[in-house]
C-alpha cells in the first residue's frame, strides 16, 4: 500500500527520522515498528548516495521512504522520485512561488515538468511499464512542503491551493523562531499551538493532509488530535539515545 493510502486509514502514522549517513542505520529504522522513514539532507548528514543506498534499505524492509531536501534543491526532489523514494519534503516553502516551483518539479505533465527517467523507482513499482509508472506517479508520490514561519502560516491557503502540493508539514522548531521574531526556540511554545491546530484543519478542509516534526514524543498524540496525520519522532540519534537509556536501567537494575 502507498504511503498515500496508509495516510487515509485511521491510525496516524510516526515516521522516523534518519540523519546519519549509513544506510545500515536507516535500514535499522526501517525494521523497527515505524511507518516510514524520511532521510534528511537539509540538518542531516545524508549526501545523495547515502540518502539513495538508505532508500534500497528501507525498501528491502517493507517502509516507504521520505527524503527532506536542503532548501530550494528541486532538482535533487524529481530525482529522489526517480530513485525509488515516494514522498520528497521541501523546507522553507514560504510563498506560493516557491511551493509552485516545487510542485513543478515533483509531477508529470500536465500538472507540472518532471523529467523523465524514473530508474529505480520503475523496478519498484507493481507495473514496470513505463506507461503505468507514468499514469500513476502523480498520485501515488507526494510533494510535501514544509510551514515553518510567520510569512508561510500567512501564505498557507494559496500554498495549499497548489495543484501538485499533497501535503504540508511543520516545522515546529523553525516557525517557533520566526513566531517569537527571533528571540529564542521552543517547538513547544504554547502562544503557537493554536495555529499548529489551524494549520492541520486548513489542510484537511483543503483535501491535503498535514504532518509535523515531533521533538517531544508525548507530543505526538496532541498532535494527532488536532488532525495531524503523520508526525516523525524525533531523530536516530534521539533513538539511540532512548533505547540505550532503557537498556541500562534494566541492565543495571
Ligand atoms: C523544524 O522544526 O524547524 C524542522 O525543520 C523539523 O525538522
Ligand atoms: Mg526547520
Amino acid at each position: 500500500m502507498f504511503l498515500r493510502d496508509k495516510l487515509d486509514l485511521d491510525a496516524p502514522l510516526i515516521t522516523a527520522w534518519s540523519t546519519s549517513p549509513s544506510p545500515e542505520i536507516a535500514g535499522a529504522l526501517a525494521a523497527c515498528p515505524f511507518d516510514a522513514v524520511t532521510v534528511d539532507m537539509q540538518h542531516g548528514s545524508h549526501d545523495e548516495s547515502s540518502a539513495f543506498a538508505s532508500m534500497r534499505l528501507i525498501h528491502a524492509r517493507g517502509k516507504p521512504g521520505l527524503l527532506r531536501i536542503p532548501v530550494g534543491r528541486n532538482d535533487l526532489a524529481s530525482r529522489a522520485l526517480d530513485m525509488g523514494f515516494e514522498a520528497v519534503i521541501a523546507p522553507m516553502i514560504n510563498t506560493v512561488a516557491d511551493a509552485q516551483d516545487f510542485a513543478d518539479s515533483m509531477k508529470y505533465p500536465p500538472v507540472g515538468s518532471r523529467s523523465w527517467g524514473p530508474m529505480r523507482a520503475l523496478e519498484l513499482h507493481s507495473d514496470q511499464t513505463p506507461g503505468s509508472y507514468f499514469k500513476s506517479a502523480n498520485r501515488e508520490t507526494l510533494a510535501i512542503a514544509m510551514i515553518e514561519t510567520r510569512e508561510a502560516h500567512a501564505a498557507l491557503d494559496t500554498i495549499l491551493s497548489v495543484e501538485g502540493i499533497d501535503g504540508v508539514f511543520v516545522g515546529p522548531s523553525d516557525l517557533s523562531i520566526s513566531w517569537s521574531n527571533g528571540e529564542g526556540v521552543d517547538p513547544g511554545r504554547p502562544d503557537m499551538q493554536d495555529a499548529l491546530a489551524d494549520i492541520a484543519k486548513r489542510a484537511r478542509e483543503a483535501g491535503k493532509f498535514a504532518a509535523i516534526f515531533a521533538v517531544d514524543p508525548a507530543s505526538t498524540p496532541l498532535y494527532s488530535k488536532m488532525g495531524y496525520r503523520l508526525t516523525a519522532l524525533n531523530t536516530d540519534p534521539g533513538v539511540i539515545n532512548a533505547g540505550a537509556a532503557l537498556m541500562l536501567e534494566a541492565a543495571r537494575g
